[in-house]
């Protein structure tokens, strides 16, 4: 966003909490952190100097080579030097007599700008559970999205891990190798899928490049921002045989992209139980001991309705002798006392508690923001019953504010880098016109932002997403509204929906000269 509004002639600043560029894998340091979306694509596409040169070395990204990805973009297009690192934004508020925010920050900085635009990232504010007596713990704690720079040494350790989900499930098979022991404490099962990651070779680099810009550009208007070999009918109508190769060949090639691999299944239960039955049996073919296994088994949602895990080695670790799961769906972990953590009548003593307890999502870190509308709104306030956006990158009554991959887009549905350069292009086309005919406020229109709401629902309700307890829909974080954030429409749709809101001259926004 910063180096295209430069680009465009603006006077852009950037506050940044973290000491340098990354965002998500700044924070997220812990042990196996790594991308699910291929690294070839998995990576900006504005610069086509930038993609020839920068060269990948595995078909998934670990977290190290992101960030030394996106150091690079910030010291090829100089933008350190628009950036305030180690700087907080506390508090955002609009004066509605010059049509101007005031920001303003915990190192005690206020700037007026006319136009604010929020970059905080979908999954940037960690939640550590409130369990009873974690402040009695003597052993160290860490989570898994604030995790410490300077890394952690768990050799000769006792580790409890808390959570299931994608970190969890990175984390759980490296701490495993470096701990004495390692006990993960599971809530809820996720269905995870093999990555089958590689190094990238010369070949398979030259061969990506060659159709590159033709990829991308089918990428941004795919339906997930990526290309996944999507069977042509239902699940339902293959014979047994087609079904179980074509289930196999998805398992083979692994990835986030198992679940799109069939169209039907994220619709249509009984499809997804197809698919579910058979990550089920890899399950059991994986783990030793059939109890072990039943417990790793999810029962209780549709397959891909919670974000599908991608893993190395997860199931697997469970079969060393240095591993133990715990089940803390039916009981809870009741209380952390200074040994370890307690369940049932049993204490697990542990030296260090990793929490892989997930983000308060998409909504988190806006609210972070102290974001001050017209009239004195907070935004919390307004947003109290669940986020409203129009096309999830403008609230009304919070003029000159916008969203990138804000609550009501597809972002964490999606490739979150076709999805980025979607809004920054898109917000920037509109910055452009809007200085072109002087304008000095611009707001969307409520009923246009009612309007999309009722959308966003009416796509989520077609889905099985509501059928989880997921962090998609707030369920993580207690007493969070129960909405289903994301746009489930697909990239491709939805970036139709705001070139028309562009071509037509943006009419779901009121604009004041
Ligand atoms: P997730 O996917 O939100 O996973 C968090 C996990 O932590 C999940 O298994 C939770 O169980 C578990 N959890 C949360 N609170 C507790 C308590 N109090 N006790 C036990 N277990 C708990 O976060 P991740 O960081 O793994 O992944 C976030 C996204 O990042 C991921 O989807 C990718 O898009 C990248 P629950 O399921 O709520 O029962």
């Amino acid at each position: 966003m910063l180096h295209e509004l430069r680009r465009r002639g603006f006077s852009s600043h950037v506050f940044e909490a973290g000491t340098d560029v990354g965002g998500t894998w700044y924070w997220n340091r812990y042990p196996g952190a790594r991308c699910d979306v291929e690294s070839l694509f998995y990576s900006y596409s504005f610069s086509p100097e930038l993609t020839k040169e920068w060269v990948w070395t595995e078909r998934y990204p670990a977290q190290p080579e992101i960030l030394a990805y996106l150091q690079h973009v910030a010291d090829r297009f100089d933008l350190r030097r628009d950036i305030s690192f180690s700087t907080r934004v506390d508090s955002v508020v609009f004066d509605e007599a010059s049509h101007r925010w005031q920001v303003s920050t915990e190192t005690g900085r206020t700037v007026t700008a006319r136009y604010v635009v929020t970059a905080v990232g979908c999954l940037s504010s960690a939640q550590t559970p409130a369990i009873p007596g974690l402040d009695s713990f003597r052993g160290a704690t860490y989570h898994t999205g604030q995790w410490p720079k300077e890394g952690v040494d768990f050799t000769g350790k006792r580790v409890g891990l808390i959570g299931t989900g994608s970190s969890g499930i990175q984390a759980t098979p490296v701490i495993a190798e470096q701990a004495d022991r390692l006990t993960v404490f599971q809530r809820t099962p996720s269905f995870s899928v093999p990555a089958h990651n590689h190094p990238l070779s010369p070949e398979t680099i030259a061969a990506a490049m060659e159709r590159y810009d033709e990829v991308r550009e089918q990428m941004r208007h795919s339906p997930g921002g990526t290309l996944i070999d999507a069977a042509d009918k239902s699940l339902l109508e293959m014979p047994d045989d087609e079904r179980r190769e074509l289930l196999e060949r998805a398992w083979k090639t692994g990835g986030a992209g198992f679940v799109g691999t069939f169209p039907d299944a994220l619709v249509n239960r009984e499809a997804n139980k197809v698919v579910a039955d058979f990550v089920a049996d890899k399950i059991r073919s994986i783990v030793n001991d059939p109890a072990v296994a039943d417990r790793l088994i999810p029962s209780t949602y549709p397959i891909g309705a919670k974000r599908i895990c991608v893993d190395t080695d997860y199931y697997a670790t469970f079969n060393r002798d240095n591993v133990e799961l715990v089940d803390v769906g039916a009981e809870p972990i009741q209380e952390i006392v200074p040994q370890g953590l307690k369940v049932g009548d049993r204490i697990h003593e542990v030296d260090a508690i990793v929490f892989a307890t997930g983000y308060d999502a998409m909504t988190g870190s806006l609210a972070r923001l102290g974001i001050v509308g017209v009239d004195g709104v907070r935004l919390t306030d307004k947003w109290a019953a669940g986020p409203e956006t129009y096309l999830g990158v403008a609230t009304s009554g919070f003029p000159n504010l916008f969203m990138l991959t804000g609550p009501g887009s597809p972002s964490v549905l999606s490739n979150m880098v076709v999805s980025i350069e979607q809004h920054v292009d898109w917000v920037a086309d509109f910055l452009d016109r809007l200085r072109s005919e002087g304008a000095v406020r611009v707001e969307a229109d409520r009923v246009a932002e009612t309007e999309w709401v009722a959308h966003v629902n009416e796509v989520a309700n077609h889905t099985l997403y509501p059928q989880a307890n997921s962090w998609y829909l707030g369920a993580n974080v207690p007493g969070k509204p129960r909405i289903f954030m994301p746009y489930a429409g697909g990239v491709g749709a939805y970036r139709e929906r705001c070139d028309a809101e562009a071509s037509r001259d943006y009419p779901g926004f009121h604009r004041k000269r």
